[in-house]
């Protein structure tokens, strides 16, 4: 019998749990849990929550969470901030901070707050183009790293406002780089809609590519996330300077990005599902997902 390790013993009894198997684990077969370059991908049944937890109990550790809401946007936000109290790292010893990047910061809603979770307002200018609101927030993400959250945060994890939990996101979903797959390309053939035309930093030949990933979550240990979004950043302007927009903007940068730097957690469709998308047997449980909306309604242009 080994000698127990020194920081396991007489602990939580979730460390002690059933037998782990490699030849039947008892875990998905339905679905792939490990990426081609052996990264997990998270599912519902592939990973055990409370010996997670358990393994993460004592950690003094800060998660970062940033979300946009500008122009019509800021009607998303009591929804995203009321689900994530439910839902987001609930019960954990971490300390969970809200940076809500907004032009209207009296919009912002009041919402209780569990202990070691808080809400700080960053007061941006708003914009008549959306497509400078949703690519804006890389840099924007860079700036926050590197003047308040470098020495203060573990993790970050960066959010489309236009969403809202709808169960557990927890430990499971730590990582160095973590990244979703999207709901609307998880099942298909490697027809993804990248940028194709060769001018773009963000280009992609038909035959790159790994899996289709959206930008409306990503995460991670901020170096990581810190040169995600600096390179990401960088590129756009860099195709600004020549004129091009890339097809689906941020979105189309970090598919580029994530190819060459392979995220080591990969977040399954639960994590970032669409409401509009029926139900499919895979998924066991949706865990975030964005809402139904009216984009002539809500965007500044069109
Ligand atoms: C997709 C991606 C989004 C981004 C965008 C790039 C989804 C669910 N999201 O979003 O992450 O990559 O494509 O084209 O597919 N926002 C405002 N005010 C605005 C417009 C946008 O605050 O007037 C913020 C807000 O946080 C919103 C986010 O930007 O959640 C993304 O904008 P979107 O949801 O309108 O863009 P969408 O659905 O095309």
């Amino acid at each position: 019998m080994h000698p127990a390790s020194p920081s396991l013993t007489g602990l939580d009894s979730n460390l002690r749990f059933d037998q782990p198997h490699i030849l039947n684990g008892g875990w998905r077969t339905d679905v792939a849990a490990v990426t081609p370059w052996l990264a997990p991908i998270v599912w519902d049944a592939t990973f055990d929550p409370a010996l997670l937890d358990a393994m993460h109990k004592d950690r003094k550790v800060t998660v970062a969470v940033t979300v946009f809401a500008i122009g019509k946007y800021t009607q998303f936000l009591k929804d995203f901030l009321e689900t994530a109290e439910r839902h987001f790292f609930v019960g954990s010893t971490f300390n969970i901070r809200y940076y809500v990047f907004t032009d209207q910061p009296a919009e912002v809603p009041s919402i209780d707050m569990g202990a070691g979770r808080e809400l700080v307002i960053r007061s941006v200018p708003g914009s008549n183009r959306w497509q400078e609101i949703t690519a804006g927030r890389m840099k924007m993400i860079q700036a926050l790293i590197e003047t308040e959250l470098r020495g203060h945060a573990d993790y970050i994890f960066c959010f489309d406002v236009d969403a809202k939990f709808h169960g557990r996101w927890g430990t499971e979903t730590l990582g160095e780089l973590v990244a979703a797959i999207h709901p609307g390309y998880y099942a298909t053939e490697r027809t993804f809609p990248y940028e194709r035309r060769p001018a773009s930093k963000a280009y992609m030949a038909p035959e790159d590519g790994d899996y289709y990933y959206q930008a409306a979550v990503f995460g991670g240990e901020l170096p990581y996330v810190h040169h995600l979004v600096s390179t990401c950043g960088h590129n756009f302007e860099l195709d600004a300077q020549q004129g091009i927009e890339a097809l689906w903007q941020d979105e189309s940068h970090f598919n580029r990005y994530l190819w060459i730097h392979k995220p080591t957690k990969v977040l399954s469709p639960e994590y970032l599902w669409q409401d509009f998308h029926p139900r499919k047997p895979e998924i066991r449980i949706i865990r975030f997902s964005s809402v139904i909306k009216d984009y002539t309604k809500i965007r500044p242009n069109v």
